[in-house]
């Protein structure tokens, strides 16, 4: 991989030579007098003071989880001052591996994204492996037979959330009843490992069964629903509990349980995943009995670690966010130092 001085040699080139073709040909079109527009071409920027240009491809803007993600990135990157070219995927795996190829395109010095599905990364990480640029993943993981397809992987456990949002449930449940859940993304890595992690610690109360299971996205809109059509059912009226994979999915079904004319927080006991801050909104109205905290604000660690990788410094393999569990008992302390 050329190093870092030399890529910016090599970019700063071509920007000269663009610009010099601009100019030669910008005689040709006659631009109105006192054109606000017309501006003569910046400086070429000082070499040595430029950073390295980092490409960063987001799943989306689904959750507040999300959103506050995508804010710590991007302060981070302005905060040391580094070229972010940051694409938000919508929540499609095509529109990520899209944006990966335009980085290598562009010639990026580092590659980073948070792989909105576990599978159908190895042909892209292989090009970008071939183009020299170094990957950084960061929040979710991807399956791929190669692990030197990326250099390390930032993000939280998602199996161990599980197994605490299943003891927090049978705590708060007695160990026994039905339960209806919420899954995240099909094919993610968070809802695969939230779901095996709840369903591991389930095995310890036989009497905690659930009943019902669907997909809200990570969304309140298709949280709510689901909710809906899960009272609705001929089970509906068995369902004492709600395991959602993310707070938004359970925000949105507090309201489908309202409008059911039942009680979230009593009648139907919730427990879900993030830990941001309108779930401590929802545990001091009594409406959430506890929300298992994973960290998004992965800014920093991310961009220490991309800093290693410039630097060539080891990085290891895997990089696990720290976390807690929030229930609602101490949610209308515990606000107070929130910072998402
Ligand atoms: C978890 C992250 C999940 C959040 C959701 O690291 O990937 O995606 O739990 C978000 O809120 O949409």
């Amino acid at each position: 991989m050329p190093d870092l001085a030399t890529k910016l040699t090599h970019r700063l080139a071509i920007a000269s030579l663009t610009i010099t073709a601009l100019l030669a040909f910008s005689g040709c079109e006659k631009k109105p007098a006192g054109d606000a527009h017309a501006s003569a071409p910046k400086p070429a920027a000082d070499a040595s003071k430029a950073k390295a240009r980092i490409g960063f491809s987001q799943i989306g803007a689904e959750s507040d989880w999300r959103k506050a993600n995508t804010d710590s990135i991007q302060a981070e990157a302005a905060a040391r001052g580094y070229d972010l070219v940051f694409v938000d995927a919508q929540q499609k795996q095509e529109n990520q591996i899209k944006a990966l190829r335009s980085f290598i395109v562009q010639d990026v010095d580092v590659i980073a994204f948070s792989p909105v599905v576990e599978t159908g990364w190895e042909p892209v990480l292989k090009e970008i492996k071939q183009a020299g640029i170094p990957v950084v993943l960061t929040d979710r993981a991807v399956e791929v037979s190669d692990p030197d397809l990326f250099i390390t992987f930032i993000g939280a456990d998602f199996v161990e959330e599980g197994r605490r949002a299943a003891r927090v449930m049978a705590k708060i449940t007695g160990g026994k009843g039905s339960i209806a859940e919420l899954q995240g993304t099909p094919g993610s890595a968070p809802a695969i490992d939230r779901k095996k992690g709840f369903e591991e610690e389930l095995k310890n109360h036989p009497d905690l069964k659930i009943i019902k299971t669907q997909t809200g996205e990570f969304t309140r809109a298709k949280g709510r629903e689901v909710m809906e059509t899960f009272l609705k059912s001929p089970e509906g009226k068995q369902i004492i509990a709600l395991y959602a994979h993310n707070d938004d999915m359970a925000l949105g079904a507090i309201q489908a349980i309202e409008e059911a004319g039942l009680k979230p927080g009593t009648d139907i006991k919730i427990i879900s995943i993030d830990a941001v801050r309108p779930a401590f909104d929802a545990m001091i109205a009594g409406k959430l009995n506890c929300t298992v905290e994973c960290n998004p604000l992965l800014g920093p660690q991310l961009f220490d670690a991309i800093e290693a990788v410039l630097a060539k410094q080891p990085v290891e393999k895997r990089i696990v966010t720290k976390a807690s569990v929030f229930e609602q008992a101490t949610a209308a302390e515990d606000i107070k130092t929130r910072k998402y």
